[in-house]
């Protein structure tokens, strides 16, 4: 069957797409740009069943946010907060600890640690946390502390951060999350978080983690005042690290959430726009192995269109997730296996259970 594209300008890109060409730059803009968006889908699904076939990845897994008190004001960011407000919470180790337990009754394959960088906590609370908890679950798969934190934790330890790195890895680090990326372009960058680590350094965090060992995950933050140019930049830089280090495993492009942060004054993005940020990250990303649709921040039914749109991951059971309804989301705060497992098969999909970093995988009971 012939499939007729509503731009021409995409066959060209569906020829590259189809001879496993890569693509450039201008490729990327022009996917982010046209009003077929049923014709990138259609591209991405290409590569998507190339890399992962039917597979439709989901983990049984918890976030755990030890604290919200950040030194840095992010324009985007309605989770931190200044120790004098309010809100301000601080979770002591024993509290994780039994919050973790309360989890694990569960039995997650993965706690997953994302918190502010705390103006007054050692260096020694984090690696107590990691070492901990790792005593206390040794099964349970740690991914933990954005390339953000961990820039912060090597200062507070005054050491290089390779030493950091490894440290907390012989703690019991399993990987790194891909927070903090928002969006790597300077301009874009300095009116959405200005006092946060340069773009370069994000990558230079990660580059260093994958001489570790470590693996990691990488994000982008969308829809707020970024141009398609810079999304495109910013894929491509991501995609030139993968090139050298290899150690990326999972590309998640965040929806930005505007309620209660300082560009509240923003829409929330479309349906159309979430789907195609999964869809460009998918075609740009080519040596990317998983694109996850996080259905906490695009509702669990645009997590399910995703699947034919280059997604390949729903990501997780997620109990409490505080940085996105901060920000005003609406989506339940859990989701429970035997719905993801239901929208996976009704999109056409095998369920497949996964660990973090997707060695022990198996079909699902459907
Ligand atoms: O770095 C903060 C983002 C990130 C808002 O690695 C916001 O598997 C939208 O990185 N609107 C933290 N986004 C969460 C994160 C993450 C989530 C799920 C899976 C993985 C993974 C990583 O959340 C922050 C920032 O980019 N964020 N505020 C907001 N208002």
């Amino acid at each position: 069957m012939v499939f007729e594209f509503l731009d021409a300008r995409l066959k060209p890109i569906e020829d590259k797409v189809k001879a496993g060409e890569r693509l450039s730059f201008d490729d990327g803009v022009v996917l982010f740009q046209t009003p077929d968006l049923l014709g990138v889908g259609r591209l991405a699904t290409i590569v998507r069943e190339r890399k992962n076939g039917d597979n439709a990845f989901f983990i049984h897994n918890r976030h755990i946010n030890p604290t919200n008190v950040c030194i840095h004001t992010c324009n985007f960011c309605a989770f931190g907060v200044k120790p004098d407000a309010p809100n301000a919470y601080e979770k002591s180790l024993d509290e994780i600890f039994s919050d973790a337990q309360a989890y694990q009754n569960g039995k997650v394959s993965e706690f997953h640690i994302v918190g502010g960088l705390h103006p007054d906590w050692p260096y020694k609370v984090y690696l107590d946390m990691v070492r901990g908890l790792k005593e206390r679950f040794p099964d349970v798969h740690l991914q933990a502390f954005t390339a953000v934190e961990l820039d912060y934790l090597a200062r507070l330890a005054g050491k290089p951060l390779k030493d950091t790195l490894e440290e907390l890895y012989a703690a019991g680090l399993g990987s790194i999350p891909g927070g903090g990326a928002e969006i790597f372009a300077k301009r874009a960058r300095k009116k959405i978080c200005n006092d946060k680590i340069t773009g370069e350094r994000w990558l230079e965090v990660h580059e260093t983690a994958h001489g570790v060992g470590l693996k990691s995950n990488a994000t982008m933050l969308y829809g707020h005042l970024e141009f398609a140019e810079e999304r495109v930049d910013h894929l491509v830089r991501l995609r030139e690290l993968q090139d050298k280090t290899g150690g990326f495993v999972t590309f998640i492009p965040l929806a930005f959430h505007p309620e209660n942060t300082n560009l509240h004054f923003l829409p929330p993005t479309s349906g159309q726009l979430d789907l195609r940020a999964l869809a460009v990250s998918r075609l740009m990303l080519d040596n990317f192995p998983h694109i996850k649709a996080f259905w906490i921040m695009i509702s669990p039914k645009i997590a399910q269109l995703s699947m034919s749109f280059g997604a390949d991951d729903m990501d997780g059971t997620v109990v409490e997730e505080k940085i996105i309804h901060a920000a005003g989301a609406t989506t339940d705060q859990i989701f429970h296996q035997r719905e993801i497992i239901d929208m996976i098969v009704e999109s056409g999909r095998l369920p497949m259970e996964r660990d973090t970093l997707y060695e022990d995988t198996h079909l699902a009971a459907v």
